[in-house]
């Protein structure tokens, strides 16, 4: 059996089209299904639905063998067993700071709320700035607004959620798409399978761009 961990929403929508390039359908639309396991028109494969930031969890403790993750969520994810053998450049943005427009240098040490807890203490230190990080689960963009922080480190598409909340993307950290991870032992014991599966996938991507 072959293991595929995958969130919903925009990395399962675009996912699942070099997926059935490379011969894999699942029998029922995990859009609609409740079901969290879902079989595949390949029998031995199946479809793990799970929420972004837990895919590589899945796939590092091989509850999972391969899995697709935002680039955002493998730096900060502090894992090693796993290997990143394939970017599927799907489901891109960028990995920013952002505050609030016009808004003067703060006095004291600067504070920036993030989910991406990791990544902004190594952006920070790589810099020799010493800041106080705040870890929020979401709408980051009100922390700005309310006075928890100064800065926020966040996902940006558009640009559009930003503006809305009256603030601005400021410094790029990295250019993110999602990457197809793999399970190191599963690499192992099933490397022929699921190097033509990487294959398969590649030629999809390749074929789009
Ligand atoms: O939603 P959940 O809390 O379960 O987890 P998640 O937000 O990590 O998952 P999901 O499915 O929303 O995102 C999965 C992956 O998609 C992320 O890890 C990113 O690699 C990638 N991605 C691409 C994005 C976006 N674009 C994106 N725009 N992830 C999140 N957003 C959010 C962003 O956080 C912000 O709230 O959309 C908003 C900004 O969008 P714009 O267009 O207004 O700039
Ligand atoms: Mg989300």
């Amino acid at each position: 059996m072959l293991t595929i961990a995958l969130s919903k929403g925009r990395i399962l929508d675009d996912t699942l089209p070099l997926l059935a390039e490379a011969g894999i359908v699942p029998t029922e639309n995990p859009d609609k299904s409740r079901k969290l396991i879902i079989p595949t028109t390949q029998e031995d494969v199946r479809l793990l639905i799970v929420r972004a930031t837990d895919v590589p969890t899945y796939v590092e403790n091989g509850a999972a063998d391969l899995g697709v993750a935002g680039k955002d969520v493998l730096m900060e994810f502090d894992g090693r067993g796993l290997y990143e053998p394939l970017d599927l450049r799907i489901a891109n943005c960028r990995l920013m700071t952002a505050g609030k427009v016009g808004a003067p240098q703060p006095k004291g040490r600067l504070r920036v709320a993030t989910k991406f807890v990791n990544v902004a203490k190594r952006y920070y230190a790589e810099q020799g700035r010493q800041v106080d990080i705040i870890k929020l689960y979401g709408s980051m963009e009100l922390a700005p607004l309310v006075g928890l922080a100064d800065k926020i480190i966040d996902v940006v598409d558009t640009g559009n959620t930003l503006r809305a909340n009256g603030l601005e993307p400021q410094e790029l950290i990295a250019t993110i798409s999602s990457r197809l991870i793999v399970n190191k032992a599963s690499m192992k014991m099933q490397h022929a399978r699921i190097q033509t599966l990487i294959d398969s996938l590649g030629a999809a991507v390749e074929s789009r761009h």
